[in-house]
């Protein structure tokens, strides 16, 4: 049965890092968001393991930048940001019951949002919280199971992930003028719709559907229009502090 370990929200979530583009959250708006994402992925046939909130962590949802799942490994990380270096041990304690723990060390940087898993290859996004330290770590692990790794410099965003979405084995939504998308070569490559800006996020799921943000239709459209099953979710509240789908779950095998 497929996993997928999440984390509840704090109180301080109103206190999360939010950049130019964000917003403070509502955080039972958030809440209730992220119950309903809990009750999709429950309807997708996952097996949720909910880790308990940390009020010293304002940003612990988003749990995706913790830990990175390659095979029998789960690298932990070390995150680009230090207030958030402190939310690796419970996650870390939880996937040591099913992985082997490697953890991503000193001076290394390194978020799960930067990093894409999707056939055969790792791509890496060199961001503001990943480091070419970080990636080093990760492609020894990666190399070691056969994988290649693409480093894929992402700018004016904040991961690879918010602006290039896996929605199926071999296609990613991309943001114009964020990455070089001739790294992306192997790849199908959908367009977020330009109105659309940065509101895309997408979430693909076991059973072949693909979750989406309901602030995006015009690209939900196109995914539909190529024979996706797209599932339309509200998560402003986990928008608004610069999250998407992918990020505030870990899903396994
Ligand atoms: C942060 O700035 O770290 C959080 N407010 C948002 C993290 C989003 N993570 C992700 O997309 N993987």
């Amino acid at each position: 049965m497929p996993t997928a370990w999440l984390r509840e929200i704090p109180d301080s979530y109103v206190s999360a890092i939010i950049s130019d583009h964000g917003r403070v959250p509502d955080v039972d708006k958030a809440r209730a968001q992220h119950d309903r994402y809990q009750v999709l992925l429950g309807a997708a046939g996952y097996d949720l393991v909910v880790l308990p909130a940390d009020e010293a962590h304002p940003d612990c949802v988003f749990i995706e930048d913790t830990a990175v799942l390659l095979g029998p490994v789960a690298v932990t990380t070390r995150p680009g940001a230090e207030s958030r270096r402190g939310e690796i041990a419970p996650v870390a304690e939880a996937l040591a019951e099913r992985f082997e723990i490697v953890p991503i060390t000193e001076p290394g940087t390194l978020d799960g949002g930067d990093v894409m898993v999707l056939g055969g290859k790792v791509y890496v996004g060199r961001s503001s919280r990943t480091d070419e330290e970080g990636i080093s770590q990760l492609a020894a692990v990666a190399e070691g199971q056969g994988l290649t790794v693409v480093p894929v410099p992402v700018r004016g965003v904040l991961h690879l992930k918010s602006a290039v979405l896996p929605v199926g084995e071999e296609t990613v939504v991309v943001t114009r003028d964020t990455v070089d998308e001739d790294l992306l070569a192997d790849l199908r490559i959908v367009h977020e719709a330009r109105r659309e800006r940065h509101s895309f996020s997408a979430l693909p799921l076991a059973t072949g559907d693909v979750l989406v943000t309901m602030s995006a239709p015009e690209t939900a459209r196109k995914l539909v229009d190529l024979g996706f099953g797209v599932i339309p979710i509200d998560v402003s509240e986990i928008q608004a502090t610069d999250g998407g789908l992918t990020c505030i779950s870990i899903l396994g095998d």
